[in-house]
């Protein structure tokens, strides 16, 4: 693919896009096409496909093994692993949570009539800090969920600490940190109970699932009573409970992307260090920074757009690529608090926010996966140097369009 060299070379102002095929920040990591067929096959052969199969028992056993935890319980998506754990902690009035994450974090409290009291972050880690998470407290708070975003680490000990000293429930919401580590333990085993997402988007899937891990006996069991009606055994019913069961063509697909786990993150990394590599050096723009001492999925490749150094928005930036049928996402932009609800129910949350609405304006995420090479990612870098290296001149283009009211070519909807 030829470099493009000039500005009248981007898509946005008239040149062909780079790619023909849109490129994605979600494309699914599948592993071995072979074995996922011949377990669906099997599967089918047995005609047992869901209500706690003998994949899905597999999966639950080989992931606790992994995450050397005692318990795994299946379910069908992160957003219902993390609604039956809040429930199955018995969580009621008000939920201390982090703005900056996926709407799920906070939905999965509000559609159960708690209130989310959104908390800032830490700029550096993008983790709910927690020297603020005390003064969020009030006498209605039952628990706090922490996220560890981005595959990074929560400041684990200090929310346990502060959620003992409150005497408060402790949940994490780990959909981003499969595979990841605090302080050399695999991230599963802290708080009350930790939530992953093997959404399709994630870097290990299983189509649509997720997972609720915990260490604590009692709470597993009301966990699995929960996901499947609060049955205990053929007409005895228990609880109020609901199906959040995984299927056994979801275990499979899990089963098999666990025997290319360690492929999929050695990608990930590939390409994260290809990203700094090819954009070290550019003026206000930040890579998310690793630990060395732990380890990571590297499954989002975030960047930080600093505008006043850039001096072009992340916005623009966003329409430019987008232009050239690279996809990348504003994750988590606006933050929870301006969404709905929570933007009628809080008009003024973001008062209490200024590190989340200042990161949010500024992230950026690009397409990463087994879905794309070192080719893709030197043309994505190229088009990004090629913007900023040219900002003057780009921008003077972006305002003559806009005054000229002429519509641009890739312009996101919401923009
Ligand atoms: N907590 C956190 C912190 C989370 O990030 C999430 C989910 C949850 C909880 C809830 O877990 P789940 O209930 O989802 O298991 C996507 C995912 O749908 C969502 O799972 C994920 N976080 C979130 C960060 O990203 P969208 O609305 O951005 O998805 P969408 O449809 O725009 O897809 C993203 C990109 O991936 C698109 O460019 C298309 C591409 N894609 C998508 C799918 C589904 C593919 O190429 N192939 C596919 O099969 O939310």
């Amino acid at each position: 693919m030829a470099p493009k060299t000039q500005i009248g070379d981007l898509a946005l102002f008239g040149g062909k896009p780079a790619f023909d095929a849109t490129l994605h920040v979600g494309r699914p990591n599948i592993g071995d096409q072979k074995r996922l067929l011949r377990r669906i096959e099997d599967i089918l052969e047995r005609r047992w496909l869901t209500n706690n199969g003998p994949y899905v028992q597999e999966f639950e056993r080989k992931v606790a093994e992994l995450l050397r935890v005692k318990h795994c319980v299946a379910v069908c998506n992160g957003t219902m692993g993390l609604e039956i754990a809040i429930r199955a902690l018995a969580l009621t009035g008000e939920v201390v949570v982090p703005a900056f994450t996926f709407v799920a974090t906070a939905h999965a409290l509000q559609w159960q009539e708690i209130t989310p009291v959104f908390c800032d972050i830490d700029p550096i880690t993008h983790n709910i800090d927690p020297s603020k998470v005390e003064r969020m407290i009030t006498p209605r708070t039952s628990g706090i969920i922490g996220v560890h975003l981005w595959g990074r680490a929560c400041d684990v000990e200090a929310l346990e600490a502060l959620a003992k000293r409150r005497n408060l429930r402790l949940l994490f919401d780990a959909a981003h940190a499969f595979g990841c580590s605090y302080r050399g333990h695999k991230i599963g085993r802290f708080g009350d109970a930790e939530v992953f997402s093997f959404h399709a988007t994630k870097f290990f899937n299983t189509f649509e699932g997720g997972a609720v891990v915990t260490n604590n006996d009692e709470l597993a069991t009301t966990i699995r009573l929960m996901k499947n009606f609060g049955f205990a055994g053929y007409d005895n019913v228990i609880y109020v409970g609901t199906n959040g069961k995984m299927s056994e063509v979801s275990a499979v697909m899990g089963l098999t992307g666990l025997e290319s786990l360690d492929e999929f993150i050695a990608i990930n990394y590939r390409n994260y260090d290809q990203y700094r590599r090819e954009l070290e050096g550019l003026p206000g723009v930040h890579f998310l920074t690793y630990n060395e001492t732990e380890r990571y999925n590297y499954q989002y490749i975030v960047l930080e757009i600093d505008e006043a150094a850039t001096r072009i928005s992340r916005d623009h930036l966003v329409q430019i690529l987008h232009a050239e049928n690279i996809l990348a996402r504003r994750y988590f932009y606006p933050g929870c608090h301006r969404m709905e609800p929570y933007r009628s129910h809080f008009p003024h949350a973001g008062l209490l926010l200024p590190e989340t609405e200042r990161v949010a304006e500024r992230v950026l995420s690009l397409p990463t996966g087994t879905a794309i090479g070192p080719e893709e990612i030197r043309a994505i870098c190229n088009i990004i140097r090629l913007a900023l290296q040219n900002v003057e001149a780009v921008n003077m283009r972006l305002e003559s369009s806009w005054a000229s009211r002429e519509p641009l070519r890739g312009l996101a909807e919401d923009m």
